[in-house]
């Protein structure tokens, strides 16, 4: 058994292996369309590619509208915005923190709900726990791509009449129970950043089956102005616009994205069937209803007392073998500032959150793993296991 390199032997790799490293489309594809922006001089503002972006995510996603934005964080607020969110919203403090700070940047009230401890999304249950009169919305969090449990969502909603969003920013081009994800409660939001399985470099959109709602947003997108009259603004609106360019990259994306989902899929059961031995290490499994994953995370949980040492320790035994796992999603929200200041008592209501992110280590994946590098990763845990007598983690 080889030695760890935290403990003095060679890294298992010579190059570092990065969490969220892009998927790229072809360069050739991309290429072309970029000679299209050059041609016709449109930078941004809605120009040609946005909008034939627009027409192929509203096809690809199964929803009848969809806003491409800059970015994940600004399609979040302007949903909320646009959804009339207010005062009180709910949403799972295991997230990404652009999903609270999306919410607190305009004065609406993050309150965090717990997590089911099996697909680790919102749990129903939690959000009847902390809905109070002045609850406008919720916000379910399909974490990973792990679709929330819509149908128990969608009737707490209904029974207090307000309006469900969903970030889906790890869910580009998953079903759920053979429904595009798209699909669920009033609009969903997706990020189409860099280390996301399908990039824009930056990006975003909001999608929703409602003509009247994509429509606000869409003003909103661009100041408020109205398309029609030149000068007329009807909306409160911010700069979300989506650039050409960015465009370009999203429609060149979408000419790979099933071979780059097929290549997730591969890496997802190699490393299932890499790991499956090692004891205190466990895989989380996408959820059955998920009926079409993209694979994008391989999420493990670390048992500290059955695999010897606790996950932080671990973290940096694998960054010497040049292996960059992350915490996603550590600490909880409700950890981390604004939060944890504000609500100093939020621990006491998340003892799932509390668990899950004390153990959660993502590992990579995407183009630029293969087979052999899992390989590898499963041996430096093995090894790092092995030798677990000489860590104090
Ligand atoms: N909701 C949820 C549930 C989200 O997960 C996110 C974003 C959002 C909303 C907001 O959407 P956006 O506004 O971002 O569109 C990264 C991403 O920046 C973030 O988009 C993502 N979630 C989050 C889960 O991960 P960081 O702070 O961990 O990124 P960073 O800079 O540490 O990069 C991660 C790794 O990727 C690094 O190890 C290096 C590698 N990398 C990164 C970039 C940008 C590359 O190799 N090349 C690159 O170009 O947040």
């Amino acid at each position: 058994m080889r030695k760890p390199a935290i403990l003095g032997g060679e890294p298992a790799f010579k190059e570092p292996l990065h969490v969220g490293r892009p998927n790229l489309p072809d360069k050739n594809v991309f290429w072309k369309y970029v000679d299209r922006i050059f041609d016709s001089r449109w930078l941004t503002n809605n120009g040609p590619l946005v909008r034939e972006f627009q027409e192929k995510l509203e096809k690809f996603l199964h929803v009848k509208y969809c806003v491409p934005v800059c970015n994940g964080t600004i399609a979040l607020e302007l949903a909320e915005r646009a959804l009339n969110f207010k005062d009180e919203v709910i949403l799972p403090s295991y997230t990404f923190v652009a999903t609270a700070h999306s919410l607190q940047w305009q004065r609406i009230t993050p309150v965090f709900a717990d997590i089911s401890k099996f697909d680790v999304t919102i749990d129903s249950e939690s959000i009847k726990k902390v809905l109070t009169p002045n609850t406008t919305g919720i916000i379910g969090v399909h974490v990973y791509g792990h679709p929330c449990d819509y149908k128990k969502i969608g009737s707490i909603a209904d029974t207090h009449n307000i309006n469900v969003l969903y970030d889906a920013a790890h869910s580009f081009g998953c079903e759920v129970d053979n429904i595009p994800i798209a699909n669920l409660g009033r609009a969903s939001v997706f990020s189409f950043h860099a280390t996301k399985f399908f990039n824009s470099f930056e990006g975003g959109a909001v999608t929703t089956n409602d003509e009247s709602l994509a429509e606000q947003i869409r003003l909103m997108t661009n100041f408020g102005f109205n398309g029609f009259e030149k000068d007329t603004v009807d909306y409160l609106g911010i700069n979300g616009k989506m650039t050409e360019v960015s465009a370009a990259m999203g429609l060149a994306m979408l000419h790979s994205i099933e071979s780059i989902r097929e290549n997730n899929k591969q890496n997802f059961e190699k490393y299932r069937e890499a790991i499956t031995d090692i004891e205190g290490i466990s895989l989380i499994e996408p959820p059955q209803n998920l009926t079409k994953h993209n694979w994008q995370y391989v999420i493990v949980l670390v048992d500290r007392e059955q695999f010897g040492i606790d996950r932080d320790t671990l973290i940096q035994a694998l960054e010497a073998e040049n292996v960059l796992a992350r915490r996603y999603f550590y600490p909880g929200c409700h950890q981390m500032q604004p939060y944890r200041e504000c609500f100093p008592d939020y621990s006491l209501i998340l003892p799932n959150t509390d668990i899950i992110s004390a153990k959660v280590i993502s590992f990579p994946t995407g183009q630029t793993i293969g087979q052999e590098e899992i390989i590898g990763i499963a041996e430096c845990l093995q090894s790092i296991s092995h030798n677990r007598n000489h860590f104090h983690g």
